[in-house]
């Protein structure tokens, strides 16, 4: 595709442009199976497998980083949900001791994750941390509808479900990650996940204990980056467990819900508590949600030629 708008916004140390705003792959349309029949995690609807068309379209190849997401802030002031709560969660593991003396409420099912008063995509661990040195990495704390904001601001939109897990396995049937089976090919780290004891102990063996840059570690087969681990990524469909065999075109979700449906896992994924580094895995959350590890990347349509 022709770049247009294309914008170095973070160029590295050799003035390679490793974040630019205009970034996408066009994914040509096809069939797929979506979902499996042999589920990770039963309970969050993963199957069956089922016959999938998908009409071509264009995703971004890498998670938005924090550097886009400053400039959609700075030309639209967007504040985000967590700055107007005034609060968003971040797992424990990254806050330092003072922060964490000063909060009492939990989440009781899941106890390393902590409400952290001024948390936020700029301070991502509170208010005495910043992004200064992680312009690169994805954005986080960023709720559903701040998501939808960015990406509607930045001419395009969120994948949907099916649009997303089409673009995860980047042309291979039926395989657990993006790039085939293996969890370490030939003994390297395909992605940003939990390595150790969790939630105790990150020995970080992929490189980093949390947010990697959004384009660490190889392209899947799309040229698409960290589509499992790294951060959780938003998608457009409202959440349900409840699938058929039914071939379906398309696919966009229920109409309505409760929960948005959220892909790919995150840094701290583990499989003795969270096997969800894989294309057919799938979570959720209410659309006002922000978490220290849940970020999002957009789509977009491909115009008829009439349009463009
Ligand atoms: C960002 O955080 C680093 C490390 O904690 C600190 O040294 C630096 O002064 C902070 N920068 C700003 C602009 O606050
Ligand atoms: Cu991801």
């Amino acid at each position: 595709m022709i770049d247009h708008h294309y914008q170095c916004i973070v160029p590295d140390h050799h003035y390679q442009c490793i974040v630019s705003l205009f970034k996408m792959v066009l994914i040509t349309g096809g069939v797929f199976t979506m979902g499996t029949d042999d589920p990770g995690i039963s309970q969050d609807g993963e199957g069956p497998a089922r016959k999938t068309h998908i009409k071509q379209f264009y995703m971004d190849t890498y998670e938005v980083a924090n550097a886009e997401f400053e400039r959609f802030v700075r030309a639209t002031s967007h504040s985000t949900e967590a700055e107007i709560f005034g609060d968003s969660f971040v797992f424990e593991g990254l806050l330092s001791d003072k922060v964490k003396s000063t909060i009492t409420q939990a989440v009781a099912a899941a106890p390393w994750w902590l409400p952290v008063k001024g948390a936020s995509w700029k301070h991502p661990e509170g208010p005495d941390s910043n992004i200064t040195k992680r312009m690169d990495h994805p954005v986080v704390h960023v709720s559903w509808q701040n998501a939808v904001a960015y990406c509607t601001w930045a001419g395009k939109r969120l994948p949907t479900e099916a649009e997303w897990e089409y673009a995860c396995r980047g042309g291979l049937e039926n395989r657990i990650f993006p790039w085939g089976n293996k969890l370490q090919p030939k003994g390297q780290h395909y992605m940003n996940i939990w390595q150790g004891d969790f939630p105790h102990h990150n020995t970080a063996d992929d490189g980093y204990a949390s947010t990697a840059p959004v384009t660490a570690f190889p392209a899947n087969g799309y040229g698409l980056f960290n589509m499992v681990g790294n951060a959780w990524e938003w998608t457009s469909d409202w959440w349900t467990v409840h699938h058929t065999t039914d071939e379906l075109e398309n696919p966009i979700g229920p109409p309505s819900g409760t929960d948005k449906v959220k892909k790919g896992g995150s840094y701290m994924c583990h499989k003795s508590y969270c096997y969800r580094y894989r294309c057919a895995a799938r979570s959720q959350n209410t659309p006002d949600s922000s978490a220290s590890n849940l970020g999002f990347r957009c789509a977009a349509d491909v115009l008829p030629d009439y349009l463009r």
